[in-house]
């Protein structure tokens, strides 16, 4: 038994009204990457969209801050069962990076710094539901966590907010990323518990 960490005690808090079925809820923020934390300074950060025809657009720091921003409050649900409500971060909506891109693609593929991808139709990340964070609880987003600048999409698992986003494509066939090609599913909707396949 000794395998359960401290940070599982508030499996007691189960099917509470707004946490999705399955889901305990947590206070700690606990850290799920991969492979190791890539270090990436702001001034070598650099974002990129590129769209199905092969246009490409590119933001560097100072100018991804020049667009709009946005405080964002949400609750982050993890696939492997822990949620955590009412989490506080600051960026820019997927929109002000979407606006006036000529695209059809229907669907996003998200890279990071480090090699890891998430896919989503680009309706998830549109309308203000997705943000590219830069900041957690009023501070500089911590490297464990995804800075310099992480994706978020609270309203899908977690694991489609890619820490350490260094760009997206917009694909016209939806294409599966890192975990959605190791079993996860496609979309990732906590509420329906699209957990696996
Ligand atoms: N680049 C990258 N992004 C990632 C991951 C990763 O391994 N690499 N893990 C995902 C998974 S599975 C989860 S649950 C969340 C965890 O975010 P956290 O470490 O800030 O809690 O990040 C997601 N984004
Ligand atoms: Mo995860």
């Amino acid at each position: 038994m000794g395998i359960v960490s401290s940070g599982f005690q508030g499996r007691r808090k189960r099917d509470l009204p707004g946490v999705p079925p399955g889901q305990y809820v947590t206070e700690d923020f606990p850290v799920l990457s991969a492979g190791p934390t890539p270090r990436i300074e702001r001034d070598d950060w650099v974002f990129s969209l590129r769209t199905e025809s092969g246009t490409g657009r590119h933001w560097d720091w100072n100018v991804f801050m020049s667009l709009p921003q946005e405080d964002v409050t949400a609750d982050l649900h993890c696939v492997t069962s822990w949620s955590k409500l009412g989490t506080h971060w600051r960026g820019v909506p997927v929109d002000a990076v979407l606006n006036g891109v000529d695209t059809q693609a229907e669907f996003a593929l998200f890279y990071s710094y480090g090699g890891y991808t998430t896919n989503l139709p680009l309706s998830d990340v549109l309308g203000g539901r997705a943000w590219l964070v830069h900041e957690f609880d009023g501070a500089d987003l911590p490297p464990e966590h995804g800075g310099p600048v992480r994706l978020l999409v609270p309203h899908l698992y977690l694991w489609k907010s890619a820490k350490w986003v260094r760009g997206v494509e917009l694909i016209p066939q939806d294409r599966p990323g890192f975990w959605e090609s190791r079993g996860y599913h496609l979309h990732g909707d906590p509420w329906r518990e699209e957990r696996y396949g």
